[in-house]
């Protein structure tokens, strides 16, 4: 179902006219009300009357995930604390952490969102949704559950992991709808299968699968093993959490943006300058409507193209891509730019392979060396009589051949493979994956 019609399926000029709108007043509010903005708009030379329509969103600063960091926790704010009713945010590897604040109605536009998000992915008002994402500081807990209270789903928040309790309330509660990483679907769909549960035999229709890069190569798999449609939503904690895009059943050909709410660019990322339409480059979001943290142009690093071609969903809302990888985790091995995704492409389609695997990356001297770790299936573990064949035999010397020669012929640089036994490489417990280990 289209949740929002009126919006969702507006001309694109009456988008572009909407968004305009939409931008002269964002000017004018942070230019008033944040200082780093009045600034950063002073530094760069221009004044909230030079932005008159969305053409005139590139004569504006970008907004970078360091200064947000340095403005911890709430220097950003553009209201005062008591108009702040909830506050998340992003777990952050590295430093600090970057902290999000939603007034009630930046709280009332993100289930809106997250709603259409819903009728996106084939849900109904009336259906069972199991929400396995996160609860916490973590946006994906809370940001699906607004949403889906909304839209009227019954909403099961029995938040990540503790698989043994998921399997018991897809089945016991006869979930409809289910929401988790797309590595945590495999996760799940193994431990179904482990425990001779046949997921054709649950009601599962849709499963809502984000917050993590992966490839229709992995979704085909998903799909097959859980005998479910797996559709992609995207969606970052700096500018609201998930529900900025995602696909619709009827196409699963790139994600439906909220483009009321959020004004798109691709930019190259090394010049800072607008790619055509269609191109790859980093995706840029202004958020148009956000009351608490406004972002003006913010850089998010993920890699994406955007298309405004008709979908036969009937929606008018430009779609992006997946995320083909992030500026910032791309590695660079001897010079050669390679995406995990990229990798992951190639191997998802050998069938002696299990969809998990392992990156390590080191460093020999002073080359960067790429080691790619992919797990085996059981059938080929069983084939070459387990571990000592899997390292010896020449059957699996043959496999790991086969895969440095297409890693060669995909990634134009050489990786050493190594074979490892299935459930050796890493899982989702119920979070994000993290799959490389960097040595260097
Ligand atoms: O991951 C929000 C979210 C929750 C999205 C649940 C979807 C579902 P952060 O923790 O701030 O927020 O991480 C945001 O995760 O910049 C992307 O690099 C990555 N990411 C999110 N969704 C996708 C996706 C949440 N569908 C960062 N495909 C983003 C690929 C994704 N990468």
């Amino acid at each position: 179902m289209i949740w929002n019609e009126e919006i969702e399926t507006m001309s694109r000029g009456d988008i572009e006219a909407l968004q305009s709108e939409r931008l002269v007043k964002l000017a004018a509010y942070v230019y008033d009300r944040v200082p780093f903005y009045k600034q950063a708009f002073d530094e760069a030379g221009v004044s909230p009357a030079d932005v008159k329509s969305i053409d005139d969103v590139t004569k504006l600063p970008f907004t970078t995930k360091e200064q947000m960091r340095a403005s911890y926790p709430f220097k950003m704010f553009a209201v005062p604390m008591n108009q702040v009713i909830r506050t998340h945010a992003s777990s952050g590897t590295t430093g600090k952490p970057t902290v999000v604040g939603y007034t009630r109605n930046d709280i009332d536009v993100w289930a809106e969102c997250v709603a259409r998000c819903f009728g996106l992915s084939g849900a109904k008002p009336g259906d069972i949704f199991q929400n396995a994402y996160g609860y916490g500081l973590f946006t994906g807990g809370l940001g699906m559950h607004y949403g889906a209270e909304l839209m009227g789903l019954n909403t099961i928040p029995v938040s990540g992991g503790n698989t043994a309790r998921q399997m018991l309330l897809l089945q016991d509660f006869q979930t409809n709808i289910m929401a988790c990483t797309p590595s945590y679907s495999l996760t799940l769909a193994d431990a179904l299968l482990g425990a001779g549960i046949d997921p054709a035999d649950l009601p599962v229709r849709s499963f809502i699968l984000g917050a993590e890069p992966w490839t229709d190569v992995m979704r085909a798999e998903i799909e097959q093993k859980l005998h479910a449609d797996a559709v992609n939503i995207y969606g970052l904690s700096e500018i609201m959490g998930p529900g900025v895009s995602n696909e619709c059943i009827e196409a699963k050909d790139g994600m439906h943006l909220m483009e009321d709410h959020f004004l798109c660019e691709i930019i190259d990322p090394e010049t800072g300058n607008p790619v055509a339409e269609g191109e790859v480059g980093e995706l840029v979001i202004t958020t148009l409507t956000k009351e608490a943290i406004p972002l003006i142009r913010y850089r998010t690093k993920d890699l994406c193209s955007i298309t405004t071609e008709k979908c036969v969903c009937g929606r008018t809302h430009a779609r992006m891509s997946r995320i083909l990888g992030r500026a910032d985790d791309m590695l660079i091995i001897r010079g050669v730019n390679v995406f995990p995704s990229q990798i992951e492409a190639t191997m998802l389609g050998m069938e002696e392979l299990s969809p998990h695997y392992k990156l390590i990356l080191s460093r020999k001297d002073r080359l960067d060396t790429l080691e790619i770790q992919p797990e085996v299936s059981e059938d080929f573990f069983r084939a070459v009589d387990g571990l000592d064949g899997l390292k010896n035999s020449p059957l699996a010397k043959g496999l790991q051949a086969e895969i440095e020669k297409q890693m060669k012929e995909s990634l134009l640089v050489g990786a050493k493979v190594t074979l490892i036994a299935p459930g050796t490489a890493p899982r989702s417990e119920g979070g994000k994956i993290k799959r490389l280990e960097d040595q260097r």
